[in-house]
């Protein structure tokens, strides 16, 4: 297994010299790519991931989640969706439920993600934090796929170079929740606790720039296990892509039939 890894690797390296000679060092600082798996909070039983590619201010924002509320008051649950900026750039834990209700409120989970520095609305939709509890401009129902592409403004941008940047998706079930749930929202008295309080969060991280990275991260995934699946499928998708487009898969196919 350590010789396929060395194999997998060695003719990424040269691609990745490559690469790397031919980009121009002037790029805006936070250019790049950011993704984070979203986790549950507050046992919502949901899950997803988020992809951000930042070129020069515009970002592109791909976001999908399973398992959400899927319904308020009969219609399709609204769900607010930020990057938040400016603290820790974690996630809270069980700890943060300061006052002990049993839910992880969003002001309780600030010292942990900060503030809102962009909202994730759809469309043409306010993206500052003045549009972050704006219901109808936000995804609804129990899966999201949203991609947007907009203006990333500079505080989100300087939290996204720091590794302070959070996404957290908003609004839980009551039905799932304690009692608390249903008591008045600490950002919305007129809903309920449980509606804008956070059901997933992830803090986002860079991904390496070359590919070199990218394949090391494939080899660790797929071996280790650690990792979630689709963190590997993903790396390796990309890696395998690439390989292709440099007529180096076919290479390394044939040495791997050499071996066995
Ligand atoms: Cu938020």
């Amino acid at each position: 297994m350590k010789n396929k890894a060395v194999l997998l690797a060695a003719p990424a390296l040269g691609l990745g010299l490559v690469v790397m000679g031919a980009s121009p060092a002037m790029a805006a600082h936070a250019t790049g790519t950011y993704s984070t798996t979203l986790n549950e909070i507050n046992n919502s039983g949901a899950s997803g991931e988020v992809w951000i590619e930042v070129e020069g201010t515009s970002a592109t924002v791909t976001l999908n989640a399973t398992g959400l509320a899927a319904e308020f008051d009969g219609a399709p649950y609204p769900h607010v969706q930020h990057i938040h900026i400016g603290a820790q750039g974690l996630c809270p834990s069980d700890d943060a439920d300061t006052n002990g209700d049993g839910i992880i409120n969003t002001t309780e989970g600030a010292p942990a993600y900060g503030e809102i520095g962009t909202t994730l609305s759809v469309g043409d939709a306010d993206k500052s934090p003045a549009g972050g509890l704006d219901l109808a401009a936000a995804p609804a129902g129990s899966t999201i796929d949203y991609e947007e592409t907009f203006e990333l403004d500079q505080a989100t941008q300087d939290a996204l170079e720091a590794g302070t940047a959070v996404v957290v998706v908003h609004g839980l079930d009551p039905a799932t929740q304690p009692e608390s749930g249903t008591s008045p929202s600490d950002l919305m008295p007129e809903l309920p606790l449980a509606a804008t309080s956070p059901a997933l969060c992830g803090a986002l991280e860079m991904q390496p720039a070359g590919w070199v990275d990218t394949d090391v991260t494939t080899v660790a995934a797929v071996e280790s296990d650690t990792m979630g699946a689709q963190v590997g499928f993903v790396a390796l998708g990309a890696t395998v892509l690439t390989m292709a487009a440099a007529g180096v898969y076919v290479v390394r196919r044939r040495t791997a039939l050499e071996n066995d």
